[in-house]
């Protein structure tokens, strides 16, 4: 295209578009050659012997290019034509391949971007602006259950549904306090913090790693031992992808009675549900830790005539029975008018299914499936609540559901206390403990046909924000990792070192805990070679 606009040019600009193609083709050329470079330094560190790595490596040329690097469930806002693509895909089968990628890539100035189960929410496992290449490790999932000691081994590139299906394999009374959703990947999620159902019990996924390997900026092999107390700390809630490549954690697994029982009852606003939902705010953080009862907001038809209203799902994990549930809401929470017909008894991995919203006939190998949901564009955001909201500001809240399309926004209000208060905020790098009632969840997602125009609900999703800024916590404004958002700031583009600019980001995640992560990655990678938009930059003097 270009070329043929420059020659259609008169004789004064030719000398000009001489210049551009010129410049043009050296920068082809040094491209492919750090390109050329790469592979071929990829293939000189393979060891046949072990794993060949040239069946892990996919450039732009392989046929298979699209569909390895479109594959896990992600973010459609980040699967465009216009999307930067990496220049190579590496899919290791060995341990081995990711060092060499490290090794590789380092020597040849490209960046790495690491995905294990892709569901980060602005696409940082697989986009970068830079020359990069994309370590895909969804080839490295195996996980092994100790039943006697209670502990598990999995590799990063597994996803929690995996993980619960391996230990439902082997014990009915045996868990794991990590997400819902069995797509997501343990390698983001554990690195992010990972919450869930259990969490009042038990707190997040990362208060329960004991071990872990992980590919250092040198290509190392590291063990917690090796690795030291500090960087095995940081890799505990610090978010992925600022120290190194996890290649497996070892957790210890959490013990739940054989029969746990769960609920979902919804109230729609002609139900009062405004009341309920104001009243839980004092009902549900104050439960006993054995419950957890959390509230989905979606906008459905009141009527026949399709008049919009706003329905609280009330949607709770009990560790007990029916009758001790019963007793138990009648005392905190008798408002809701739980009755013995709504509950169900089930075992813990049945649990999963259902809050996963897997049809109960299904066989649990949908645990297995990736593609479980459909993919879908979407933004999102996190606020930690400390007080609770007056029902006024509430009714304001639903009122911005009928700005969008029916059906298309989630909130997410999911209660805190329990274990979550008797965990220091420095113990590892997530520090939403003590002091919060509840988290919020905000999403707001569209269809292909609309995303030509997705700054529409993204602007939707900021007023959003700010309309809820008097009700939520403040200096910092508290935000999860795990639900990553540019918004909040982002590093400087070039070499994503400035400290003053990502402490705005750094602290909402993190609160003081942000200090500690930037000492430690001065001391494992004081270069920044494992950076991204919101990577912890290491400090240099500005
Ligand atoms: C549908 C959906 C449901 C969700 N449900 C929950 C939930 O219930 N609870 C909850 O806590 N969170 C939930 N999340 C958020 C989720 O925890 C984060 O998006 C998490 O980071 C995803 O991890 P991943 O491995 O799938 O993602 P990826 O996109 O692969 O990775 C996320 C980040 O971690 C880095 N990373 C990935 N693997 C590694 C590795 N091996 N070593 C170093 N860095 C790595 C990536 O580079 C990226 O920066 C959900 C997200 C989605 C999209
Ligand atoms: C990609 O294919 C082109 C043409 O088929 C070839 O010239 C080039 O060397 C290939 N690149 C790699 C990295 O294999
Ligand atoms: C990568 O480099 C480290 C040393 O920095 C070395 O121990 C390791 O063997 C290298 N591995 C590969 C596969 O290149
Ligand atoms: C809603 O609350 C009002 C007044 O508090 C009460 O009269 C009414 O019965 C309630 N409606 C439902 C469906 O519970
Ligand atoms: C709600 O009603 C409208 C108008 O009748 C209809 O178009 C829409 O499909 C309905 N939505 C749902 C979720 O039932
Ligand atoms: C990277 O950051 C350092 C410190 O802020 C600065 O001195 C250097 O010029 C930056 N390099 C690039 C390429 O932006
Ligand atoms: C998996 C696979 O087929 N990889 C190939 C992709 O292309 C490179 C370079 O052309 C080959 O070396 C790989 O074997």
């Amino acid at each position: 295209m270009l070329q043929v606009q420059l020659t259609k040019m008169e004789w004064p600009s030719f000398s000009m578009s001489l210049l551009v193609s010129v410049l043009l083709s050296f920068w082809w050329a040094t491209l492919g050659q750090t390109h050329e470079g790469f592979l071929q330094c990829l293939l000189l560190h393979s060891d046949d012997n072990v794993a060949p790595i040239s069946n892990a490596i996919y450039t732009q040329n392989n046929s298979s290019f699209a569909s390895v690097l479109d594959f896990p469930y992600g973010n459609l806002r980040f699967s465009t034509p216009t999307t930067p693509k990496p220049l190579v895909i590496v899919k290791p089968t060995h341990v081995s391949h990711i060092q060499a990628t490290v090794n590789c890539s380092r020597k040849h100035g490209l960046q790495v971007r690491v995905r294990s189960g892709g569901h980060d929410h602005e696409g940082l496992s697989y986009v970068a602006q830079d020359s990069f290449v994309v370590i895909d490790l969804i080839d490295l999932r195996s996980i092994n259950v100790d039943v006697g000691s209670k502990t598990a081994w999995i590799q990063a590139g597994a996803t929690i549904g995996e993980l619960y299906y391996r230990i439902a394999e082997i014990s009915t009374t045996l868990a794991f306090p990590a997400g819902v959703c069995p797509t997501v990947g343990v390698g983001g999620h554990f690195s992010g913090g990972g919450y869930g159902m259990l969490m009042r019990k038990f707190g997040i996924a990362a208060d329960h790693i004991i071990d872990a390997h992980l590919v250092d900026v040198d290509g190392r092999i590291l063990d917690r031992k090796s690795m030291g107390e500090d960087l095995f700390w940081a890799i505990r809630g610090g978010g992925g992808a600022s120290f190194g490549v996890v290649v497996a954690w070892k957790v210890e697994l959490v013990s739940v009675p054989p029969v746990v029982t769960v609920f979902t009852i919804n109230k729609v606003l002609e139900e009062n549900a405004t009341k309920l939902v104001h009243r839980w705010q004092y009902a549900a953080p104050k439960s006993p830790e054995d419950l957890f009862l959390r509230i989905f907001f979606t906008d459905v038809n009141s009527t026949q005539e399709g008049k919009r209203t706003i329905q609280a799902s009330f949607v709770s994990m009990f560790l007990g029975r029916t009758d001790q549930l019963v007793k138990l809401m009648q005392e905190n929470f008798p408002e809701l008018r739980l009755v013995k017909e709504d509950c169900h008894e089930m075992n813990w991995i049945e649990s999963i299914i259902y809050f996963a919203e897997i049809p109960n006939s299904s066989p649990l190998d949908a645990l297995l499936d990736r593609n479980l949901y459909p993919e879908t564009f979407f933004k999102a955001k996190s606020d930690y609540v400390k007080e609770p909201i007056p029902e006024t500001a509430l009714e304001g809240l639903w009122q911005r559901f009928y700005e969008e399309k029916p059906g298309t926004v989630e909130l997410i209000f999911s209660p805190y206390e329990g274990k979550m208060d008797e965990i220091p905020e420095s113990e590892t790098p997530f520090p939403h403990r003590a002091g919060n009632l509840y988290k919020i969840y905000y999403e707001v997602l569209w269809e292909e046909k609309d995303n030509l125009a997705p700054q529409k609900h993204l602007d939707w999703m900021r007023r959003l924000y700010s309309y809820m800024a008097p009700y939520v916590s403040k200096s910092p404004r508290e935000a999860y990792v795990n639900y990553r958002d540019l918004d909040l700031g982002t590093n400087n583009k070039g070499n994503y070192t400035s400290y003053r600019q990502a402490s705005k980001w750094g602290v909402r995640y993190f609160k003081d805990n942000f200090n500690r992560l930037v000492r430690v990655k001065t001391m494992v990678d004081p270069h920044n070679f494992f950076r991204n938009e919101q990577s912890i930059p290491p400090l240099v003097r500005e």
